[in-house]
């Protein structure tokens, strides 16, 4: 499905991402590399992330591989994944719903 217009929410998000994305940029370069990305993930997750952890985050978000991340690169994959959070939160919603609904039925009969 493609999207015409962003939503309202969308555009917060993606002013608020990018908002992340220059303070993660400590030295202003424009890219967030590997150290820059250890200390964001730390501040994340509240511990210093293992090499492995960067590792995967890093290549996870770096599209063109060249092992830094562009703002671009960065606001993709957070819009992705705050996407992926919100579609699994509706389908629990919607799981729980039918759940509801099962023992409505099955009350009745
Ligand atoms: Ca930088
Ligand atoms: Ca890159």
């Amino acid at each position: 499905m493609a999207l015409h217009a962003e939503s309202d929410l969308l555009k917060l998000q993606r002013k608020e991402i990018i908002g992340i994305f220059k303070r993660a940029d400590t030295d202003a370069s424009g890219e967030i590399d590997a150290s820059e990305l250890h200390n964001l993930m730390e501040s994340v997750i509240g511990r210093p992330p293992t090499p492995a952890e960067v590792y995967h985050v890093g290549t996870h978000i770096d599209k063109n591989g060249d092992h830094k991340i562009q703002e671009n690169e960065f606001v993709d994959a957070l819009i992705q994944w705050l996407a992926e959070v919100e579609s699994t939160r509706l389908k629990r919603e919607r799981g729980k719903l039918y759940l509801k609904h099962l023992r409505l039925q099955i009350y009745l009969l």
